[in-house]
């Protein structure tokens, strides 16, 4: 594969979505070919699982059928958007990966990580990020943020505490690998974490590509 996997993660509400169309701008500005995707979700079918995923429902969904439910999503992204355009040598540039199945399910729901390295490794075979840009925040300013768009998904109902984990988890996989993650404070004006992006962002992508 000749092309570049970036994946964006961090907590609700980090400013994933907005600094993602901000770095898109600026890779296309650069000439990139840019894949702009997410998780879950991606394509249609993929789309469909995420409906399912995010959708508040009076039968509480089980931890293992929602880990499962992720990786069966992204195993339809991977083959039918993420390989093929890598393979084309695009920049694919992700809204979540795998390291929120470890942060949601494993720090929130307590999923043993070994079990998700197990579906990482069957689901994806060697497919791992080149670069992951952690956007990290104090958990009431993300949730604050998230509620201000008003009608909260499935997710975004959990209590504090879920969301505390979530920011460790995220944090400690950081801390393990700082080759590989980028931890920006996302509790910055947007225009400060915009500077700081153009700024770092073409120094990282030249390290990513090794
Ligand atoms: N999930 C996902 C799992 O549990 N396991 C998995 O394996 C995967 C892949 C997906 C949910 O699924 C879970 C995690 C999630 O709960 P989602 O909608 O894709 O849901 O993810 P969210 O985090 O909920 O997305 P959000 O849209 O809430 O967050 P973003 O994308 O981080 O934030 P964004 O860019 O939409 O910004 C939110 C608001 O804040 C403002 C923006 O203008 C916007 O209004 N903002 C700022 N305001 C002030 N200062 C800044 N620096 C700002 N940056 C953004």
């Amino acid at each position: 594969m000749s092309g570049l996997f970036i994946t964006l993660e961090g907590p609700e509400g980090a400013g994933k979505s907005t600094n993602r169309d901000y770095i898109a701008a600026r890779l296309r500005d650069a000439g990139k070919d840019v894949q702009l995707t997410r998780e879950p979700g991606g394509t249609p079918l993929a789309e469909r699982i995420r409906e399912l995923l995010l959708a508040p429902s009076e039968e509480p969904m089980a931890v293992d059928t929602e880990l499962l439910l992720m990786f069966a999503a992204r195993a339809q992204h991977i083959e039918q958007v993420i390989r093929p355009a890598l393979a084309r040598g695009a920049v694919v540039l992700c809204d979540r990966f795998t390291d929120a199945t470890y942060a949601y399910q494993g720090g929130g729901r307590g999923v043993p990580t070994e079990r998700i390295a197990q579906l990482e490794a069957f689901v994806q075979g060697g497919l791992r990020p080149d670069l992951t840009l952690v956007f990290d925040l104090p958990v009431e300013v993300g949730l604050a943020r998230a509620a201000a768009r008003g009608r909260l998904d499935r997710f975004e109902q959990e209590a504090r505490s879920f969301f505390e984990a979530v920011r460790q988890a995220y944090l400690a996989r950081a801390a393990a690998d700082p080759l590989r993650y980028q931890v920006i404070d996302a509790s910055l004006p947007l225009a400060e974490v915009q500077a700081r992006l153009h700024d770092s962002l073409p120094h990282w992508l030249e390290r990513a590509r090794g």
